[in-house]
């Protein structure tokens, strides 16, 4: 009976939550966390509060409120695509553990700062209201690649129906705040009441949508300043950004029933009083596993479902264009500057680039770790020759950094196998991916007339790891893509989607370059980077046996 079940089982360990850290922090082995979790407030609003932010942004914001002796930088995190993140983290208060993973030592810091974790779809109105709060100074976003919802083009996908939604939202809740002024006689703008006309707001849909939502909404609520700061790995993030909002409006506009004044309004705000700056993250933040959840329960005596992992190197390049108050980070190590380019181009297309090219080629090699893909000679000339060979030269080595001993750094990095940070998992969202990480080296390579080889040997992985689906050993890949279907239609198209034996490597590579939403003309359209794409994707399926 389920009773006799219940008493077999072991009693349950406590969680991680503000009655236990206190004693779980005097641990040895133990630090943090560096503020006092009761004492700190929200003044930070961040989208898409997965693995990486806990083991990023709100480290250092930890560290920089604790150095400045602030305490009104709390987090409220927003997750977009599950609840699992609630689950984890509000029966804890918020804590949770960060467990540094070096090559031959591990350690565990508490962190505190995360002050509500919320799930738009029933908390919508919550978010909004955070958004809108004078207290709010800042809304960082990790939403990934595909959570900015742009088309082939770069532009927000208008087709995309999350996004409709939203925006059709966005119209409602104006036009509701508009009623709600004229019937009490306050003027929409006027700042004196935050319009609390829409008790229950449709559940949002998109992190873009809900964020146009909540600038609306603090547009409505007086306006202070606001820095949207997005943690992505795109190129020009901040300025991608920004284009996204600016379109989002835009389309606002042409809905039925949009008060086009209203946008007009917000369109000013936005520019007067609004900035998007650009940042480059670094660090690298695996899926957590139960081995890790169990090791940390073991030196904390406690259960922390919001554990996360991550090596110890962590870097944080933020342009210095703030419309507001920001917390101190360059106190807790990161770096504020007037151009964040030269760094995140070097990030992306060296650490990015080498990372794809390693899981793809490793995961059809049949290695499960980053870690043995490095390990493989074969897989480790390749990934020094992209760095050395062709991403080296489209750059310009930001300031203090040598870009050969960057180089050398970064594999050494992907090489810690305690991390247990797996191909398939960097290997998620090719199609988003490709085009920063790969293509745009290859256009610049080939613009000054070089063929940039180790680039066509890590598409060419790409191509096997989407049409072939197994490792070189029979074992399954899963290919997760917003595109996956598309994709594996393409490849379908040339070879049965299960059949290796009669693939054609140049039909294949045709028809995967002709997929316009990863590949831009002019890397599809030269035949000569065309031919090495072929030639390698040759010699890969080769490698499977039968061939
Ligand atoms: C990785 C990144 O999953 C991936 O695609 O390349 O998450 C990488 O670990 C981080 O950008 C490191 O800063």
């Amino acid at each position: 009976t389920s009773t006799d079940q219940t008493s077999t089982q072991p009693p349950a360990t406590d969680r991680l939550t503000l009655h236990t850290y206190g004693e779980v922090s005097q641990r040895s082995g133990v630090t943090g966390p560096a503020v006092d979790p009761s004492a700190v407030t929200v003044g930070i609003v961040h989208l898409g509060i997965g693995a990486f932010h806990r083991a990023h942004q709100a480290v250092f914001t930890e560290d920089a409120a604790a150095a400045a002796g602030e305490t009104g930088w709390g987090i409220l995190g927003v997750t977009q695509r599950s609840t699992a993140v609630v689950d984890q983290l509000v029966p804890q208060d918020g804590l949770y553990g960060v467990r540094t993973v070096g090559k031959d030592s591990s350690s565990l810091r508490l962190v505190g700062s995360v002050r509500g974790v919320a799930f738009p779809g029933e908390e919508t109105q919550r978010v909004l209201d955070a958004i809108a709060a004078p207290t709010t100074h800042v809304v960082t976003l990790t939403v990934t690649e595909k959570g900015y919802r742009a088309g082939a083009d770069g532009r927000l996908d208008l087709g995309d129906r999350d996004v409709l939604a939203d925006l059709e939202a966005l119209v409602g809740e104006s036009r509701g705040a508009d009623a709600l002024a004229r019937q009490t006689g306050t003027a929409v703008q006027g700042g004196a009441t935050t319009p609390d006309v829409v008790e229950d707001a449709v559940p949002a849909r998109s992190a873009i949508g809900l964020l146009v939502r909540g600038l609306a909404a603090r547009a409505r609520a007086g306006g202070e300043p606001l820095t949207v700061l997005t943690c992505d790995n795109l190129l020009d993030n901040g300025h991608v950004l920004e284009g996204l909002v600016g379109q989002a409006l835009d389309a606002a506009a042409g809905l039925p029933g949009a008060d086009l004044e209203q946008v007009e309004r917000l369109r000013a705000w936005l520019r007067a009083s609004v900035t998007f700056p650009c940042t480059m993250v670094d660090r690298i933040v695996p899926a957590t596993t139960e081995g890790d959840r169990a090791a940390a329960e073991e030196a904390t005596g406690v259960r922390d479902e919001g554990l996360v992992v991550a090596e110890p190197f962590m870097q944080w390049v933020i342009e210095d264009r703030f419309a507001g108050p920001r917390p101190a980070w360059e106190l807790a190590g990161a770096t504020l500057t007037d151009d964040v380019a030269p760094f995140e181009r070097a990030k992306l297309r060296m650490l990015n680039g080498t990372h794809s090219l390693l899981a793809y080629l490793g995961s059809i090699a049949g290695h499960r770790l980053i870690a043995d893909a490095v390990a493989d000679p074969e897989l480790l000339a390749a990934a020094r020759s992209l760095l050395v060979d062709d991403v080296t030269p489209t750059l310009v080595a930001p300031q203090g950094l040598d870009l050969a001993t960057y180089a050398e750094s970064l594999l050494e990095r992907f090489a810690n196998p305690a991390l247990g940070h797996t191909t398939i998992q960097v290997a998620m969202d090719g199609s988003k991916k490709l085009p920063i990480r790969f293509l745009a080296t290859a256009a610049d390579r080939l613009a000054d007339g070089a063929v940039p080889d180790a680039v066509a040997h890590g598409v060419a992985g790409w191509v096997v790891f989407v049409a072939v689906g197994r490792t070189v050993a029979g074992e399954p890949l899963r290919l997760d893509d917003p595109i996956a279907d598309e994709l594996r239609a393409a490849a379908a198209e040339v070879a049965g989607p299960d059949e290796v034996g009669p693939v054609h490597a140049e039909a294949l590579v045709r028809r995967m370059l002709a997929v316009e939403q990863v590949f831009p003309a002019e890397v599809r359209d030269h035949a000569g980077f065309r031919d090495a794409v072929v030639a390698h994707t040759e010699r890969l399926l080769a490698g499977y046996p039968g061939r």
